[in-house]
């Protein structure tokens, strides 16, 4: 997969970038990430990129020449899909990541200031929101996009089968880990994991991550329990 983030503040976004999952994927090729400060496209002598609104009000709006040059001069461009962080995207949640990890090459447009000119929609697939509230521009919340997509790529993690296992796959939080010691100040590991009963275990785990759903997410209990029920269990 090759990821080009588009952004006036690429120091927010490349170090995070050259870490962890993502930078080791980088680092061994199996991802291609681009930071691009589309300041360097501003036609204006002072690479200028914002401007005052059309009809008065407060705060600078975005130009649209210099997202569009950017836009531009990506290879392949026209056959990326093309999305843009906003405020007012779509919520963005774990099924995106998977249908955005299924794509060959990725434009990410960071917005800022008050907003941007509306005629830069026109360019883009799709505007994404990370959640309500809000961010002084789109740099952490595109952090967000690429991290949760790109480690769903194929032959990206350690063990493949690694986030089948994870909150939101299956519509249930996880399940409590444990690791050594057997027991921290009088905390004793539950007794069931150090049975060597896999067949326990299993159902244990299952048990723990229905009851924590059921407690801290009812919202997304109920759209489990409703998945369930259709499919006759
Ligand atoms: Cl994508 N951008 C900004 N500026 N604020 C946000 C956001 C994005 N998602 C949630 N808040």
């Amino acid at each position: 997969m090759k990821i080009d983030v588009l952004t006036i503040f690429p120091d927010m976004v490349k170090p995070i970038l050259g870490q962890s999952i993502v930078g080791r994927a980088v680092h061994e090729k199996k991802l291609e990430i681009n930071v691009i400060d589309f300041r360097d496209h501003s036609p204006n002598k002072h690479k200028k990129v914002d401007d005052t609104p059309y009809g008065g009000g407060a705060g600078m709006v975005l130009r649209v020449e210099p997202v569009v040059n950017a836009l531009r001069a990506i290879d392949g461009h026209e056959h990326a899909h093309k999305i843009i962080m906003t405020p007012q995207g779509k919520p963005y949640a774990q099924a995106d990541a998977s249908r955005l990890s299924t794509h060959d090459h990725l434009i990410v447009l960071c917005g800022h200031y008050e907003g941007f000119d509306e005629r830069i929609r026109a360019h883009f697939d799709e505007e994404i929101s990370i959640g309500d509230y809000v961010l002084t521009g789109g740099e952490v919340a595109a952090l967000v996009l690429v991290e949760s997509t790109v480690r769903l790529i194929p032959g990206i993690l350690n063990k493949d089968a690694s986030h089948q296992d994870d909150s939101f796959s299956h519509g249930l939080l996880e399940y409590p880990h444990y690791t050594r010691p057997r027991e921290f100040e009088g905390e004793r590991v539950p007794e069931v994991l150090l049975s060597g009963n896999h067949q326990a275990i299993e159902t244990w785990r299952k048990a723990e991550a229905v009851k924590r759903t059921k407690a801290r997410r009812p919202d997304l209990f109920e759209t489990y329990e409703k998945a369930q029920k259709k499919r006759g269990k």
